[in-house]
């Protein structure tokens, strides 16, 4: 039976390649934080079935104590400070965690068992002021935010280890990927969320930044797919993960709207307070290596992730609106 750990279990991505690894019948193994509060709301449906390990990616000893109670054929790096808007009000923490957390976990599987095989999440953040249209593995990169300079860090450092020590070190270069997991904070959920809340009379407007931006979405459950598929492969080796369609901020309001028989027009305003000092205008990615070598293909078109965030949403909400009616009869 194959071996994984993976840093970042409670988030979107590590709750969805949990799932994928255990039908595959791996034995998986979660880093966790320390927390005040319970995190563990996206895996709670398989949480008898994973070994959870405590772990901070800013403390190597513990990454250390990791490994060698998991002894992983393969890690799966996907813990970060993810959220691009804070990482301009909590830059250091974004290195500490986002950058240095990857050479810390790659010191760890170097000294404690260099054959182990390791997954890096990297991402489109890294394109920022992109440099080509669309964007491949090898365009190069200009960062717009501390994320994302700490993303290229992370990305160099995988590399710097499959070339320094022989290490069996990839990169995927995943473009924005979503689902009913995703936090609510990022624009996707925001909107979805939003577009339930007023439906079901719970709000009545949604404050938004940049209503112009463009991003390459897909669904998150076919990304950790390629993630899986990069790992399989016999030689190491970087892909871009997209799926090569782009939309706006706007048309993304429009379809979340538009599906629950709303007018976005009527409820949306625009906020300052979330535009960002510095904007990533387009992304699109070239999934074709990724399609070729690995035969990945994303299986979610666009209108029907919103459409699945948004009926996932108004189920979540109108369940909840449910108990509160059974609670004050
Ligand atoms: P997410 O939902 O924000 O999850 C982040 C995870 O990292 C959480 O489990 C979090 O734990 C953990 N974490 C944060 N700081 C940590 C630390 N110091 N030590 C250990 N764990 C820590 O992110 P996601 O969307 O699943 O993304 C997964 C990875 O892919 C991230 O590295 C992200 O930057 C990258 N990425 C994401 C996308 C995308 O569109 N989703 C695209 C490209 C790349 P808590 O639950 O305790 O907070
Ligand atoms: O949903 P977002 O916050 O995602 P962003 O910044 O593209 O980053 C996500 O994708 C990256 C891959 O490219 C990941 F590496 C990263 O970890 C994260 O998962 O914002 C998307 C766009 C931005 O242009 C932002 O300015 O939406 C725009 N936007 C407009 N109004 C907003 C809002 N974003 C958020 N979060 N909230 C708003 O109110």
């Amino acid at each position: 039976m194959k071996k994984a750990l993976i840093t970042g279990i409670t988030g979107q991505d590590g709750s969805y390649l949990a799932e994928l690894l255990l039908e595959k019948g791996y034995q998986v193994f979660g880093l966790v934080r320390r927390s005040s509060t319970v995190t563990f709301e996206r895996i709670q449906h398989i949480q008898d079935r994973v070994e959870m390990l405590s772990g901070d990616l800013t403390d190597q000893n513990s990454l250390l104590y990791a490994l060698q109670q998991a002894e992983p054929d393969e890690v799966y790096n996907l813990a970060a400070q993810s959220f691009v808007q804070t990482s301009w009000t909590q830059p250091v923490l974004t290195g500490d965690v986002t950058a240095l957390g990857v050479t810390r976990m790659l010191e760890a599987i170097r000294v404690y068992n260099p054959k182990t095989r390791f997954y890096q999440a990297s991402s489109s953040e890294m394109f920022g002021k992109v440099q080509a249209v669309p964007q491949r593995e090898d365009t190069p990169f200009y960062p717009r935010s501390p994320y994302g300079v700490a993303k290229v860090y992370g990305h160099w450092a995988t590399i710097n280890y499959r070339e320094s020590y022989g290490m069996f070190a990839v990169s995927g270069i995943l473009f924005n990927h979503e689902s009913p997991r995703r936090g609510l904070e990022f624009v996707t959920r925001k909107v979805t969320d939003a577009a339930a809340r007023i439906k079901t009379g719970l709000a009545t407007e949604l404050r938004l930044g940049n209503l112009d931006a463009q991003r390459d979405w897909g669904f998150a459950g076919d990304y950790v797919r390629a993630m899986w598929l990069m790992m399989q492969a016999d030689e190491p080796q970087d892909y871009v993960v997209a799926t090569g369609e782009t939309h706006s901020v706007r048309e993304l309001v429009e379809a979340a709207f538009t599906y629950v028989g709303l007018d976005w027009k009527d409820h949306v305003v625009q906020d300052a307070r979330f535009m960002r000092p510095a904007e990533v205008d387009l992304l699109v990615g070239d999934p074709t290596r990724a399609r070729d070598e690995l035969g990945w293909k994303d299986e979610v078109p666009f209108g029907r992730l919103v459409e699945m965030m948004v009926d996932a949403d108004l189920e979540r909400l109108r369940g909840a609106a449910a108990v509160r009616a059974l609670a004050e009869r």
